[in-house]
């Protein structure tokens, strides 16, 4: 019984065996960021399998599918990250072009967690809706996720639109996904870069004070 195992339920689309298991697991004390950072390593390797035609669209999606039922037991047993809390609205989505949601899922279930408003704007969504639904709501984050080095633009885009249109320093610009990394963010002029979805809600507690 261990976190390798979930992690075959989980490429073998067996969600209901790996949820049986991930409940066992977390009731016995392991972490559930332990166990959400060996199944994205591992969606990781499916990603390259998928590059050398090892793996097909339906195996990616039958792991995904597994993913998320997974999520749906670890949402209930996270806690909360170091770092005071504010009752702060956040806007996510995922990028113009991109399907991907699986990591933007992660991040709004965890932000939930740690007490943020999280109004999650699904995939494939325009820069100007986020900017609409961020003045509508009035929020202090926006937060957009990119999967594919092709999609990762729309990011770009976005904080050109926010300066265009009079809202930055408004609210904090957070980007993230795979294919992006610290540098691109620092290019692009975002505020937060994070690997994942805790160090995400521990950076922007800190910014937000
Ligand atoms: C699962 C998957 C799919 C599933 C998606 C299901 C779903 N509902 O999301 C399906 C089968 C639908 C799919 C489709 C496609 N996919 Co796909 N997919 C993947 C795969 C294997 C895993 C992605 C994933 O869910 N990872 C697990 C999550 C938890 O990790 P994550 O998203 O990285 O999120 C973490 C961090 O990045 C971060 N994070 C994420 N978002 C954000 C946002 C913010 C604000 C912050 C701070 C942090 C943050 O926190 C998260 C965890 O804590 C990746 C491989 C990879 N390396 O990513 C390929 C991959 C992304 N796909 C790829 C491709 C090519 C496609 C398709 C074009 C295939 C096709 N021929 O149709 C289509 C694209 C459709 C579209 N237009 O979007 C390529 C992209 C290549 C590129 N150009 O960059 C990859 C890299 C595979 C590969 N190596 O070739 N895919």
């Amino acid at each position: 019984m261990s976190i390798e195992t979930v992690r075959q339920q989980m490429i073998d689309g067996d969600g209901e065996a790996a949820v049986a298991l991930v409940q066992q697991m977390v009731e016995q004390g392991v972490a559930p960021q332990e166990i959400m950072n060996g199944l994205t390593e591992e969606m990781g390797i499916l990603g390259e399998k998928f590059e050398k035609f090892e793996v097909f669209l339906p195996d990616l999606m039958i792991a995904g599918d597994a993913f998320m039922q997974i999520m749906g037991v670890l949402k209930g047993h996270l806690t909360p990250v170091e770092g005071a809390g504010k009752a702060a609205t956040v806007v996510i989505g995922t990028v113009k072009g991109d399907f991907h949601d699986i990591g933007k899922n992660i991040v709004g279930i965890v932000l939930q967690a740690n007490g943020f408003n999280v109004v999650d704007l699904g995939s494939d969504v325009d820069a100007i809706e986020y900017i609409k639904t961020a003045r509508k709501e009035n929020a202090s984050v926006v937060g957009l996720s990119a999967l594919m080095t092709t999609t990762m633009p729309g990011q770009e885009e976005f904080i050109k639109l926010v300066s265009e249109m009079g809202d930055k320093g408004k609210y904090l610009v957070c980007v993230g996904g795979a294919p992006t990394s610290v540098e691109w963010a620092k290019r692009i002029g975002a505020d937060v870069w994070s690997f994942d979805a805790f160090e995400c809600a521990a950076k922007i507690k800190k910014l937000l004070g």
